[in-house]
């Protein structure tokens, strides 16, 4: 059920206070909406001319037989049809070369504003939403400034100018013409409003039926490894259909509102025809004006069918627009001192002191923690899963804020640094891996063009990771894909490693994956490791205490709470937590050694 709170909104087809912020967006292209308005005028006042420019054909042409003025009023006819062709083609352009330009903006605000958000956010904001808000919700917008605004003007300029040629040429007849259009508000009023519940169907279950297919397709592999395709298949059916019958729903009022319409126009033509007609055998209305209102009576109906097209769109933009602007507006970001202290040349000390941190207010999973970690020392954090080792670097990297306590790096607060600053001093290689979309290359100087080819290859040969690359077709040009398919998750972590040390940081930060590895790429992994820590302050947090023996001090974590810190021997003679966690594993190797 993603979605169904933001996409259910029906919203107003018209909110002055969102209007107002969607017309910044037009301020830039100023010139286009001029331009269009001037064609516009053209284009709206052709139409309505040709009926007259008939009657007059009609009357006093045909009537006296003068085919001069009929071959006339024949080319003005063509020519005018031609001239409001060219002027369409002019309008239809430039309002869409508008609209695209106006999203094109748009997006780009959107994404750069969503880079600069906190990692707050996104622990409660699924993905797919904010792909939503780039990508439907953006459209829709266009749709209003690209045939929404200014076509309801053109709409609203041919009726008025109808209403002028009719009213000039017969009251009488013109009074029959607006004699249906009760009927035909009552149509449109009933039309808009159940097409506009449909709409809120289409797009409830089109975000079902997206979100779904997304999380299936992401876990693929788990549906498949469980058999569930069956499952997953009718549950998909079923989600297909709603969306399917929400859509045959929406298309079913049209189906009858564009025939109801049709109708109704009909009926006026037939009264016009049969009223005027009596008129013009008692020879008090011409023929030609006869013929020109069953022309205009034809010509008045499309802008007001059109309109209620228009009101959907208007209606729409509006919902779109408001949860565009909300989040635009999400203001979780971890902001930069006013006056940052620029740090000089860092030695890459690390000090916690009395760190509380909860990411839920009262859900402390970080109580009290402090510790200090000397230039170039190496720290180990070890701890059950939970225990909150992946939350003290969270902190460091300044990617949440600690409710008490501070953090300083050689003896400066993080807080009064920029975070562009702190996080170039640091590098943090993850737990899982992440490979962006691109080549080898590209995933480990992340498109950095300042990093050479050379340190590049270099950094490679030193993780290791030079022997799997040059095996591979492309070699460093090879393309991986988010997944990073087509690598093992060593050579994955082997990557990551190359990144770090290409970026060669002060302070560098392992979040050891726990997905075991064979023996060759562990060797490979821990070799690595060796080389990435040495000459720079480290934090290591491990699974495997094979891997941190060495290091200069090991802080035991259990529950959010620092409860032993000491050397590899000091924690063994203490005989607690760190001596039964070695145990387990000591004791485990003991038993696949034997076996
Ligand atoms: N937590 C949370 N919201 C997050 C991340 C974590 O509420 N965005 C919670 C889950 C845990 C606690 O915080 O109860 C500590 O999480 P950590 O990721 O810090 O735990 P570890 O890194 O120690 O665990 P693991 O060894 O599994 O990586
Ligand atoms: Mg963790």
């Amino acid at each position: 059920m993603v979605e169904k709170t933001s996409d259910e909104i029906l919203g107003k087809a018209y909110d002055s206070k969102l209007m107002k912020r969607l017309l910044t967006y037009v301020k830039p292209y100023k010139k286009y909406v001029v331009l269009a308005i001037f064609l516009n005028v053209f284009v709206a006042g052709l139409a309505p001319l040709r009926p007259y420019l008939t009657k007059i054909a009609i009357d006093e042409s045909i009537a006296n037989k003068d085919y001069e003025s009929l071959t006339f009023i024949t080319a003005l006819l063509f020519a005018s049809l031609l001239f409001q062709a060219v002027m369409q083609y002019g309008l239809t352009y430039f309002t869409q070369l508008m609209g695209q330009k106006i999203i094109y903006d748009l997006r780009v605000q959107i994404f750069s504003h969503v880079q600069k958000l906190a990692l707050k956010f996104f622990d409660k904001t699924p993905v797919g939403r904010i792909v939503t808000r780039v990508t439907n919700d953006v459209e829709s917008l266009n749709e209003l400034f690209s045939s929404g605004i200014v076509m309801v003007f053109s709409d609203l300029f041919i009726i008025f100018w109808i209403f002028v040629f009719m009213f000039s040429l017969s009251f009488d007849l013109s009074l029959i013409t607006l004699s249906v259009l009760p009927a035909l508000f009552y149509a449109t009023f009933l039309f808009r409003k159940k097409v506009r519940e449909a709409y809120r169907d289409v797009r409830f279950h089109l975000a079902r039926l997206n979100s779904y297919m997304q999380e299936r397709v992401g876990g693929i592999n788990i549906v498949q490894l469980f058999n569930k395709q069956k499952r997953e298949l009718n549950k998909f059916k079923e989600i297909n259909k709603d969306y399917r019958d929400a859509n045959i729903k929406s298309v079913f009022y049209y189906a009858i509102f564009y025939p109801t319409v049709e109708i109704l126009s009909s009926l006026a033509v037939a009264l016009i025809i049969w009223y005027g007609g009596g008129k013009v055998f008692e020879s008090t209305m011409t023929l030609g004006i006869l013929f020109a209102f069953v022309q205009y009576t034809e010509m008045f109906f499309r802008p007001i069918r059109d309109l209620s097209e228009k009101y959907n769109i208007m209606q729409t933009a509006m919902a779109s627009s408001e949860r565009i602007f909300k989040l635009l507006d999400e203001n979780t970001v971890i902001p930069d001192p006013e006056k940052p202290v620029i740090p000089g040349n860092i030695k890459g000390k690390i000090e916690f002191k009395n760190v509380t941190f909860a990411y839920n207010e009262g859900e402390d999973v970080l109580k009290n923690v402090s510790f200090t970690i000397e230039p170039g020392q190496t720290v180990a954090i070890v701890g059950a899963t939970g225990a909150g080792k992946t939350s003290i670097i969270s902190l460091l990297s300044r990617f949440y804020e600690p409710q008490k306590g501070e953090i300083l790096i050689d003896g400066i607060n993080i807080n009064n640094m920029r975070k562009e600053d702190l996080r170039k001093m640091i590098c943090v290689v993850l737990q899982d891996v992440l490979l962006f979309s691109g080549s080898i290359k590209s995933n480990i100087n992340l498109n950095n063009s300042e990093i050479p080819d050379t340190k590049i290859a270099e950094a490679a040969e030193m993780v290791g990771a030079q022997k799997f690359i040059s095996g591979l077709p492309a070699k460093y040009d090879e393309e991986v894909h988010e997944k990073g398919a087509k690598l093992s998750m060593g050579q994955k972590q082997l990557i990551s490693f190359a990144r770090a040390l290409a970026y060669d940081p002060k302070i560098l930060i392992l979040d050891e994956a726990t997905a075991s590895v064979d023996t060759e790429t562990e060797i490979l992994i821990q070799n690595a490791i060796k080389k990435l820590l040495s000459g720079r302050t480290s934090i290591v947090i491990a699974h495997r205490l094979s891997t941190i023996q060495n290091s200069d001090k090991i802080i035991v974590m259990h529950k959010g709470e620092i409860k032993e810190m000491g050397t590899h021997q000091e924690l063994l003679a203490k005989r607690g937590i760190y001596f039964k966690l070695y145990q387990l594993q000591y004791k485990d190797q003991e038993i696949t050694k034997t076996a």
